[in-house]
C-alpha cells in the first residue's frame, strides 16, 4: 500500500529504540523552520511557538503497583509531524502519555503538575472510582491552574483498558496531544486468553493547515458541528505505525479512540484477528473479526495471531477510503505458546449469568429518555431573506422551492440566495481549487462536491493548502469490505434512512468544512433532551441510589437541524450494558462506558450504578461537550456506613 508522505518517519515508541533520534532531526529543522513560520498569531489564539520547548519524547510504560505514587507533569513539547514542527501539550513529555499499567484492586496515587498552555484537570475515562478524583471541574474539583498541581487516588476495580485525558477545553488540550492509556491487569490470571506481548494503539488525528498546527481560539471551540477533524492521522502520536512480530506470535492490541471526533474502523491486512474485550473488559464472547469500530473514547481489546511471514498493513478502512496506518514486519518464528490456544473462542460466565439476568430489561419501558438533538442558527437561523430555493448542505443534488428537510439525512435545507433555481458552481469542501458546474465528485479525493453558495464565508479560513496531507496517507478503497461478518456492530442495518452518503448513520469524513469551521457554541447548539421533564442539558437532574439498575433510552433524532452521530460518555458512576438497537437485542454484551448513537439509532442501555456521588454524562465529540452536550447526575450513597458526604 502506498504511502507517500511519512516514508521518512521512524518507529513506534513501544517498538523502536530509535525514537530518540528524532530529537537531533527535529532540532536541525527548527531553526531552519521557525524562519518559515508566518508571523500571524490571531490574538485568540493559543501559542503555537515552538522556540525554546523541549521536543517530545518516547512514551513510556510505567508498572504501578498497590500504594505506588506516580509524578505526572503537562507542558508544552514541540513534535514534528509530518515533517513540520508543531507545539502540542505531553504528560511527562511525550505523546501519547505514559502508559500506567496497574493491578486490579489496586489504588495508585497521581501528583499532576501542571506546567500547560491552559487550566485542566485530569479524567480517569472508565474507572468507577471516588468521584472526588474523576476530574471534572467545578463539581468534583476546582481547575488546576497553569503552574498549579492536584493529587488524585485512582482505583482500579476492574481489569481492561481504560484512559487519561483533560476534562476541560479537551477541544484544544486533548487535541493538543493530552491523552494516555491505562492497563488494568485482572486478577484473575485466566481472565484474558494467552498472548504472548501486549501492545497499546491510540488512534487519534490533527489538523495540520500550512505547515502549522490550525489554530485553536481561546474564547471557546470552533468546529462545533461536526468536531474538529484532523488531515494527518496519527498512531501512537506519530504519522505511521512500524512494528516486528515473530511468525506464529500472537499479540494483544490495546486500541483507544482518542480523536476529538473521527471514527476509527481498524482492521488488519494479513493477519488474524480476535475481539477479546470492550470498554470494561472481556465480551461475553469472543469473536473472530475482520475489522473494530471505535468511536471516540471507546476502547477495543483485540488478539492477533501473525500467522504468516511480511507485512502486515494497519489500517482504518471508511466506505470510501483505506487509510495505511503503517505496519508489522513479520519473520522469524515465535518461542510463544499463546497460538496453541488462539482458535479457542471463549465466554465470559459472568456477562453469560447477567444476559440472563437483564431478560425482562430488554422488554421494559424506560426509566429515562434521552433525546440528542441540534439546531444550528448558522445556517437556518436570523435573517429573513426572500429566498427562491433551498438546497441540502450536504447532498447538493436536493433542493427544493420550500424549507424542507433532506430525504436523504434529514438536515434542513439551507435556503440559496440567488435567482437562479439550483447552485451554479460547486466546489470540492476538502481541495477548494477544484470545481465544476454541475453536481459531481472531486478527482483528487473522491469527495462530492458542493454549492459554493451554500458555503459561509469563513473569518479565519487559513486555506486547505493544496499541498496539505489530508488524504495523502491513504490509498483509494479497494478492499473487499463484504468479509466482515465478524463484526456485530458494523453490520447494522438502517435502511429507514441514508446519511453521509453510506446509509450508515456515521459522519466518516467533515463533509462540510467551511460551514464546521465557521460553527461555534453560539451558531451551532447541541443539547441533550429529558424526554420526560423537557430539561435540556445542564438542567436535567436526576437522581439514583447505588445498586439502581437504570434503563436508559438513548434517542439520536433524525428532526434535527443536523442529525449525526455521538459518542456517549458516563462517568464512573458505574458502567453499562447496550440492551439493544434500534430494538434489536445487543448480540454480544460487554460492560461499557461509551456507547456510539448513529444518526437516527435509538438505544437502549442498562446503567448498573455503583458508585456514590456527582456524576456527569456527555457527548464525547469534544466540541459538543464543550459546547454544553453534558449534564451531571447525583448518586445517593445507600451504604449507612458511606461517609463521603463533603459535596453537601
Ligand atoms: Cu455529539
Amino acid at each position: 500500500m502506498r504511502h507517500l508522505s511519512h516514508d521518512h518517519e521512524g518507529g513506534t515508541p513501544m517498538s523502536h529504540p530509535h525514537h530518540d533520534h528524532e530529537g537531533d532531526t527535529a532540532m536541525r529543522h527548527h531553526d531552519h523552520h521557525s524562519h518559515a513560520v508566518p508571523a500571524r498569531e490571531i490574538s485568540d489564539s493559543y501559542s503555537r511557538d515552538v522556540s525554546g520547548l523541549p521536543s517530545a519524547t518516547s512514551p513510556e510504560t510505567v508498572n504501578l503497583r498497590d500504594g505506588d505514587k506516580f509524578d505526572l507533569r503537562i507542558h508544552p513539547v514541540r513534535k514534528k509531524i509530518d515533517g513540520t514542527e508543531v507545539r502540542m501539550l505531553g504528560y511527562n513529555g511525550s505523546i501519547p502519555g505514559p502508559t500506567l499499567r496497574v493491578d486490579q484492586g489496586s489504588e495508585i496515587t497521581v501528583v499532576v503538575t501542571n506546567d500547560g498552555d491552559v487550566e485542566t484537570t485530569v479524567h480517569w475515562h472508565g474507572l468507577r472510582l471516588d468521584n472526588r478524583f474523576d476530574g471534572v471541574p467545578e463539581e468534583t474539583q476546582a481547575p488546576i491552574p497553569p503552574g498549579g498541581t492536584f493529587t488524585y487516588k485512582v482505583q482500579f476495580p476492574d481489569a481492561g483498558f481504560y484512559w487519561y485525558h483533560p476534562h476541560i477545553r479537551e477541544d484544544f488540550a486533548q487535541e493538543m496531544g493530552l491523552y494516555a492509556p491505562i492497563i488494568v491487569e485482572p486478577s484473575d490470571p485466566s481472565y484474558w486468553p494467552a498472548v504472548d506481548r501486549q501492545l497499546t494503539i491510540a488512534l487519534d488525528d490533527v489538523l495540520i493547515e500550512n505547515g502549522q498546527m490550525a489554530p485553536f481560539r481561546r474564547s471557546g471551540p470552533n468546529f462545533v458541528a461536526m468536531g474538529r477533524f484532523g488531515n494527518v492521522m496519527l498512531i501512537n502520536g506519530e504519522t505511521r505505525y512500524s512494528g516486528e512480530a515473530a511468525v506464529g506470535e500472537v499479540v494483544r492490541l490495546y486500541l483507544v479512540n482518542t480523536a476529538n471526533t473521527r471514527i476509527f474502523n481498524f482492521a488488519l491486512r494479513g493477519a488474524r484477528m480476535k475481539l477479546v474485550g470492550g470498554d470494561s473488559g472481556r465480551y461475553e464472547r469472543e469473536t473472530f473479526v475482520e475489522e473494530v469500530l471505535l468511536s471516540p473514547s471507546e476502547r477495543m481489546i483485540v488478539d492477533v495471531l501473525f500467522d504468516t511471514a511480511g507485512e502486515v498493513q494497519l489500517e482504518h478502512r471508511t466506505p470510501d477510503y483505506v487509510y495505511d496506518l503503517g505496519s508489522f514486519s513479520v519473520a522469524g518464528a515465535a518461542a510463544g505458546v499463546a497460538a496453541s490456544s488462539f482458535e479457542v473462542l471463549r465466554s465470559d460466565p459472568e456477562l453469560t449469568t447477567e444476559r440472563r439476568s437483564v431478560e425482562h430489561d430488554f422488554e421494559r419501558e424506560p426509566d429515562k429518555v434521552l433525546s440528542f438533538v441540534a439546531s444550528m442558527p448558522l445556517l437556518y437561523g436570523g435573517e429573513a431573506k426572500p429566498v427562491s430555493s433551498y438546497v441540502c448542505p450536504m447532498h447538493p443534488e436536493v433542493t427544493a422551492s420550500e424549507p424542507e428537510t433532506c430525504p436523504k439525512c434529514g438536515m434542513r435545507l439551507v435556503p440559496v440566495e440567488t435567482e437562479t433555481l439550483g447552485p451554479s458552481s460547486y466546489v470540492c469542501p476538502m481541495h477548494p481549487e477544484v470545481t465544476a458546474s454541475e453536481p459531481s465528485t472531486c478527482p483528487k479525493c473522491g469527495m462530492k462536491l458542493v454549492p459554493s453558495d451554500a458555503l459561509p464565508a469563513s473569518e479565519t479560513h487559513e486555506g486547505h493548502a493544496p499541498d496539505h496531507h489530508g488524504h495523502e496517507g491513504h490509498t483509494h478503497g479497494g478492499h473487499d469490505h463484504s468479509d466482515h461478518s465478524g463484526h456485530e456492530h458494523s453490520e447494522h442495518d438502517h435502511d429507514a434512512y441514508d446519511h453521509g452518503d453510506h446509509g450508515d448513520g456515521l459522519e466518516w469524513e467533515d463533509l462540510m468544512p467551511e460551514i464546521n469551521r465557521a460553527s461555534d457554541p453560539t451558531n451551532m447548539i447541541w443539547k441533550l433532551i429529558d424526554r420526560q421533564t423537557g430539561a435540556e442539558n445542564h438542567a436535567i437532574s436526576w437522581a439514583f441510589k447505588v445498586g439502581d439498575r437504570v434503563k436508559i433510552r438513548l434517542v439520536n433524532e433524525m428532526d434535527s437541524d443536523h442529525p449525526m452521530h455521538h459518542p456517549f460518555h458516563v462517568h464512573g458512576a458505574g458502567r453499562f450494558l447496550i440492551l439493544s438497537r434500534d430494538g434489536q437485542p445487543e448480540p454480544n454484551l460487554v460492560w461499557k462506558d461509551t456507547v456510539l448513537l448513529r444518526a437516527g439509532e435509538t438505544v437502549d442501555i442498562l446503567l448498573y450504578v455503583s458508585n456514590p456521588g456527582l456524576w456527569m454524562a456527555h457527548c464525547h465529540i469534544a466540541e459538543h461537550t464543550e459546547s454544553g452536550m453534558m449534564f451531571s447526575f447525583e448518586v445517593e450513597d445507600t451504604d449507612p456506613r458511606g461517609s463521603r458526604k463533603e459535596a453537601n
